[in-house]
């Protein structure tokens, strides 16, 4: 497949930061939630050994927010996710899958209780906001339900701690893991939360005023000099070796979440009422057939536009790559892919086809690293 441009427009949305990466040296975007996502900067590998070292500032407006408010906002929330939130807490994030009626996955948001009847949905890469609005119209929910103008800029890395007390002061070193709290700077509040889509370990800003998100900016990287800061983004290399999924990448809308190894975030046994919950009662009780695993294969480079088969000696299908890159800690290229039952426990080699070669790999456990 050749590489053409692709011609920005209203439809494929800038962020407040996009000028401030250009400037800096942006190399690729992707689009995610109709928005451009930065991909790479120098080199993915150059990214990769920087993010692993120092701290980097991440333009990452493309996790976009839906904000649920009003007084029938929890029961919405729970309704589109298997995770119970009946002891959730304001002040906390929590990783949850959306599922739809049948039991299928819709997103993967972090969701964050702002108050008992508002809630940001942080999401990955589908319009979660016409599921919502869907929902609590069939359910005739008061609600309100907007897409706010926050545009998160995530700071990440072993340095992370050190660039952000230096900017709103050694309180921020507290914040506990899935924690947010507000954090003034130079007169103005800013949410910040410990998270971040990488296992570098890191803060992400939610900036609702962008001015006040481009003066945090530049000031990241004036006070950033001394801890080498560099602009960044999600590392393709990083983010498989740690398994952090991808939405429409390693999962999507064909696959549930029993499939996708959220065991822990699924509740079968409480009062919770969600969508899709006898189906994945139904799916527990018949087991699954296949799931998502970690796979390493003997070469050192890999295009990924579409699913690639893996087969065995007889030809039989082993599963299905959904994300691979070539990593330079492992000296192979490593993915996650679909494996079927027979070859869960498999040390068996498999063949890949790449670029009309023949590789070969074997099935892992997730994450590498
Ligand atoms: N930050 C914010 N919004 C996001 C993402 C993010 N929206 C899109 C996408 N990323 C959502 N997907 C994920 C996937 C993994 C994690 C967060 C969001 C993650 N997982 C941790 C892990 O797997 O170790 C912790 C999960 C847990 O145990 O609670 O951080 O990155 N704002």
């Amino acid at each position: 497949m050749k590489n053409f441009p692709i011609v920005k427009s209203r439809r494929l949305r800038s962020t407040p930061y996009t000028d401030r990466i250009e400037a800096q040296g942006v190399s690729s975007y992707t689009v995610y939630n109709h928005m451009l996502l930065p991909a790479s900067f120098k080199s993915l590998e150059a990214d990769y050994h920087h993010l692993k070292k120092f701290v980097q500032v991440w333009d990452v407006a493309a996790e976009r927010q839906v904000e649920i408010k009003g007084k029938d906002s929890a029961k919405l929330v729970q309704l589109m996710t298997c995770r119970d939130l009946s002891k959730s807490k304001i002040g906390k994030c929590y990783y949850a899958p959306l599922i739809d009626q049948e039991g299928l996955l819709v997103n993967d948001p972090i969701i964050n209780k702002l108050a008992e009847d508002r809630w940001w949905l942080s999401i990955a890469d589908s319009d979660v906001i016409f599921f919502a609005k869907g929902l609590a119209a069939g359910h005739k929910f008061e609600v309100e339900i907007k897409e706010p103008n926050v545009n998160i800029l995530a700071i990440q890395g072993p340095l992370s701690d050190d660039l952000m007390e230096k900017v709103f002061g050694e309180e921020i070193r507290k914040l506990k893991f899935f924690n947010f709290k507000y954090f003034d700077f130079k007169g103005k509040k800013y949410f910040i939360a410990r998270s971040g889509w990488s296992k570098q370990s890191g803060f992400e800003v939610y900036v609702e005023d962008d001015s006040a998100g481009q003066d945090l900016y530049d000031y990241l990287f004036e006070y950033g000099k001394e801890f080498n800061v560099k602009a960044g983004c999600p590392n393709l290399i990083e983010r498989i070796e740690s398994a952090l999924l991808s939405y429409g990448n390693d999962f999507d809308n064909r696959d549930n979440p029993f499939e996708a190894n959220f065991d822990k975030f699924i509740n079968l046994d409480t009062n919770v009422n969600y969508l899709g919950k006898e189906k994945l009662k139904k799916i527990k009780q018949e087991g699954i057939k296949r799931k998502l695993m970690g796979v390493k294969i003997d070469h050192n480079k890999i295009d990924m536009y579409c699913e690639k088969t893996l087969l065995d000696d007889n030809n039989n299908i082993v599963g299905f790559v959904r994300s691979a890159t070539y990593s330079p800690t492992f000296k192979k290229v490593i993915g996650i892919a679909m494996i079927n039952k027979p070859y869960w426990n498999s040390k068996h080699q498999f063949k890949i086809d790449i670029d009309e070669k023949i590789f070969l790999g074997t099935v892992c456990d997730l994450p590498f690293i």
